[in-house]
Order: structure tokens, then sequence, then C-alpha cells
């Protein structure tokens, strides 16, 4: 029986369905004293520390923690949740008291390198603690976060990683566990930690080790763009260049559910679902879409995404939902993380014109809430072709390799919404700047023109978007073999590379893009 200290605020049911598969039992707590009778008590922490800290405060928790803790009861912190076992938080700007468990405090990454830290990466093992039993040591786990602890006492560590520099990765005192990474997102690796500790009598850590593990990987998503057919069914479709129909009808290539299981046994970092046609319907009404994600966060231990429709909204009644109520379904039912594509337009355009953050815009909204990190910015521009940057003076012009059909030797990417169907005068360098300030933590960077075209993505604005911005690009658009993955990542500093065609029309299984790149010396997460 494992106590589940659930605040309310992000995706619990990865781990709760991490538990249940192997066979645990989940009791939630309700009431401060149900902390104190927990067996073994799992806290998952998402989002933003203030936020945690302050529910954990309203809701009288803080002092039966602490009571658990201070017994060494059996602990599994995660994420937030071993982040409140230290004093404070750079994030926590009012300066609540935290559990104090361990001396030390949570610092903000201070480095060049993208921000939030997100993907897959290893963990210089310190401990023989049986939490890692038959785990292997050069096994990668999905981190997600800004901030990262600071521990004054040298002999809580358990791991540590590098991302630019050696940072605490994970905790270990007695029964107390904590790590940064998440295990209920990082496959089987992870589930075998969830395993031990659900399973192993004595989890104290015998003696000290030191085993180094090799750096964050380059992920590979396997995206499934997704709508009702012309029958009435929900279907993985994909367009060339954003047009998903043939001879009429709307292509059909699969069962979203089925895919995204088939793409995490074959290797996937990560899965995106896009609900294409979002933007016409309401997406609470869409409830396939959230059965959708319930059903895959069952079997499939990677981060999701799931975009399309993310806005606020007034149905028929005159009921307003906000972006924040949409998001929110979403992460109860196993989204990670959500995406915003046309709305995200609109705000950066309103933001642009005023100079001014209103506070109140969904990116705001949501990554005050679930944190940064859980905010991907779903970029859809197409080429505006020009003969000289005077001719698009208000726009990031690039001087490009690959001409226009008049032979001009420069282009802008203009942004679209609605699945490209309506342009604005915005373009994707711009859009991503903005969103990074509104408090975006993503930016998922297609492109129309090469959308569905096998053709390789296109390098010039992955390098114009990846320039502008800190925190991590996803290149999409384009990928048609192993090469361009590989071209991506040598050409351009993307963290991410998303595919749909090739994987839907088993052109390219996920396991030979990840060789190819092993060979050659891309780092990647292998999963055999
Ligand atoms: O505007 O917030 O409702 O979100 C709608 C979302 O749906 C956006 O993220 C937008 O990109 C997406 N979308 C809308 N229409 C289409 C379409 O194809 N007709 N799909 C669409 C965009 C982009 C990728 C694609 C990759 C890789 N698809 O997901 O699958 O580019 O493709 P490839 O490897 O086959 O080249 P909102």
């Amino acid at each position: 029986m494992i106590t589940l200290l659930d605040y309310g605020a992000g995706n619990v049911r990865s781990v709760v369905n991490a538990i249940e598969k192997l066979g645990g039992k989940i009791k939630p707590v309700t009431k401060p004293s149900d902390i104190l009778d927990a067996e073994k008590l799992l806290f998952p922490g998402v989002g933003n520390y203030e936020n945690m800290i302050r529910i954990l405060t309203e809701k009288n928790y803080i002092a039966p923690l602490r009571e658990y803790l201070k017994a060494d009861q059996p602990f599994f912190g995660i994420c937030l949740g071993m982040q409140a076992l230290f004093e404070g938080s750079e994030e926590d700007v009012s300066g609540n008291e935290s559990l104090s468990m361990f001396k030390g405090r949570v610092n903000r990454f201070k480095t060049d390198l993208a921000v939030p830290h997100i993907g897959w990466n290893g963990v210089n093992l310190k401990k023989d603690s049986p939490v890692f039993k038959d785990v292997l040591p050069d096994t990668k786990f999905y981190f997600v976060h800004s901030y990262h602890i600071v521990p004054e006492d040298e002999s809580v560590v358990l791991t540590t990683t590098n991302y630019d520099y050696e940072f605490v990765s994970s905790v270990q005192q007695g029964n107390i566990i904590g790590t940064q990474f998440h295990p209920e997102k990082s496959g089987n690796a992870g589930i075998k930690l969830l395993e031990n500790f659900i399973y192993q009598k004595d989890l104290r850590a015998k003696k000290a080790v030191d085993i180094k593990a090799k750096g964050l990987s380059k992920r590979i998503i396997a995206c499934l763009d997704v709508r009702t057919n012309d029958q009435g069914d929900l279907v993985v479709t994909k367009g060339d260049q954003y047009d998903v129909r043939d001879e009429g009808n709307v292509r059909n290539l699969g069962k979203p559910v089925e895919l995204a299981k088939r793409y995490y046994e074959e290797g996937a970092d990560e899965i995106t679902f896009l609900n294409i046609t979002g933007f016409r319907d309401f997406p609470l009404k869409d409830m396939p879409m959230i059965k959708v994600l319930e059903q895959t966060s069952k079997n499939v231990f990677v981060p999701l995404t799931i975009g399309g429709g993310i806005r606020d909204y007034t149905d028929s009644n005159g009921k307003t939902y906000t972006a924040l109520d949409v998001a929110s379904r979403y992460f109860r039912s196993g989204a990670d993380k959500i995406s915003i594509g046309s709305d995200a337009v609109d705000i950066a355009e309103q933001y642009l014109k005023t100079g001014k953050k209103t506070g109140k815009s969904s990116i705001e909204e949501i990554s005050r809430v679930y944190g940064n990190q859980a905010v991907v910015i779903s970029v859809d521009p197409k080429r505006v072709y020009v003969n000289s940057p005077d001719d698009a003076k208000k726009h990031h012009v690039i001087k490009t390799q690959f001409p226009g059909p008049n032979n001009e030797a420069y282009c802008w990417y203009q942004c679209t919404v609605q699945g490209g169907r309506k342009t604005r005068d915005l373009d994707a360098v711009a859009l991503a700047k903005a969103c990074q300030e509104l408090g975006a933590g993503e930016i998922l960077l297609n492109c129309i023109d090469k959308d569905g075209t096998n053709s390789g993505f296109d390098l010039e604005l992955i390098n114009a978007v990846r320039n502008a911005v800190c925190i991590p690009v996803i290149a999409s658009s384009g990928a048609g073999c192993e090469d361009h993955f590989f071209q991506v990542f040598e050409k351009t500093s993307a963290q991410a590379a998303l595919a749909a065609g090739i994987f839907h029309r088993k052109e390219v299984p996920i396991q030979n893009v990840k060789n190819y790149l092993l060979e050659r010396n891309i780092e990647v997460r292998s999963t055999i």
C-alpha cells in the first residue's frame, strides 16, 4: 500500500498508473493524519514551488510531513516533492517555510545552456542504494526543471547529473529518498526504481560508490496529428504541408492510443498529440482526446504533450472556461505538457503591441500554476521570400541558401493560425521571443513549407529561432531519413527533433534513427 500525496497541481496520473502496473495499491492523502498513517509515502511534485508550499500549508500537511520524515519512514519525493525537503527555493519569492528536513536550498540553474533543463540525462551514482538495484549504470532518466537543490550536507547526495555543471539530482538519507528526475516518465528504468521503492524491505544505502554516467541526450519525439475523419472516427492523420486530405478523404494512419504505445515500445523519448482541429471545437467537449490521454498514460511512461484548442472559451450557455481549465483537465488526464498554437500568436501580438504583460494570458496563467516546463508553444510558420531585408523591415529576415521562386535571396517566416489557414503579420522569431518572455518553456518549431515533404528540417529557421531564445527548441517538419536527424543536431543546437510521417508509414524505425545518431557520436537514449 502506497500513500500518495497529491496536492492537485500536475500530472500524478502517470505515477498512479506506474504503481498500479507494478501491483501496488494507492491510498490518496485526503487529510493530515493520512500522512502519519502511511507505510510508504510517495510525493510527486510538479509545477511551481511557491504554489506547492502554499497548498501544503493551507491543507495543514507541513507538520505531519515533518513528523513522518523525522521518524525515518519510507518516503519518495519526486521533483518538487524532493525540493520540498530543503529549506526554501529561489522560486518562492514569498520565502515560505518549507519542510526543512535537509539543510540547503533550491536555486535556479545558472548556465548559458537552455533552461528548463528538459530531457533524458544520466546520473552519477554516489551510494549503493537498493533503490538503484538492477538499474543499469548507463541508464538515463527524464528531467524537466529550471531549479535544482544545493544540499549543504554532502552525505545526503545519492546521484549527481551534469548539465553545464554537476548538480545534485537525487538524495537519500535512511529511508528518505528524493529524485529531481521523474521515474514515472523514465521508461523501464524509472519503473524499476519505483518497483524497488515499493518492494525492497530495507531501502537504506549500504556503502559509497562512484559510478559515472553520460550526459544529456538529444530527444526523438513521435508526433500524432489527431482529428475526427468524415466517418466520425478519431484517427491519426498526416498532412502534406498541412493538407491532410487525400482524394478528398482525411488520411487515416492509425489509432492514437495504439500508435502511441507502439512508439513508446520502439524507443520514442516523448510523444506529442496534436488535436489539429481543436481550434474549431471546445476541447473539453472533445472527450475522445481526454480518453486518449487517459488510456495512453496507462502503458506509456515517457512524457506526453497535448496541443490543439488550448485557449479561453465561452460555451453556448455563456459559461466561460479559461485556457487554464482546459490545460488542468489535460494534466489530470495524463499530459505532462500542453502545447499552444493559435492562441500564442494572438497573445504575442497583443504583448508586442502594448509592451505589457497582463498576467492573464493562457501562457502566463498555465506556467504560473504548472511551471514553464509544462507550456510548449507550437509555431506554424511559412516562408515569405523577399529580395532584400528592406522589403520586410519589421521582421527577422534571413539570407537563405534556398532562394525563392523568383530567385529572391531572403526570406522571413510568417506565423499562421488555425493550422496554417490564416497568416499574421508576425514572424516566428518574434513570436518565440515574446512567448519566452511570457513564461513558455519550450518551442515546437514546425515549418509548413517542409511539413510532410521528407526533404529534411528547415535548418535556417531552426537556427534563427534557437539563436533568439534560451528555452529548448524542438525541430519539426520534414524528416525523411536518419541523416536528417543527424543534420539537425550537427548544424543547429535544437534539443529535440520531432517526426510524424516517416514513423507512421514505418519508413524509418525510431531505433534506426538512434543507432545512426549514436554511430556519429550524438548522445541519445538507447532503449535496447
Ligand atoms: O492552434 O492551439 O489549436 O493548435 C493546433 C495544433 O495543431 C498546432 O500545434 C498545429 O501545429 C497543429 N496543426 C494544425 N493543423 C495541422 C495540419 O497538419 N493540418 N499539424 C497541424 C501540424 C505539425 C507536426 C507534424 C510535424 C512532422 N503538424 O505535428 O506532424 O511537422 O511532420 P513530418 O515529420 O511528417 O514532416 P491550436
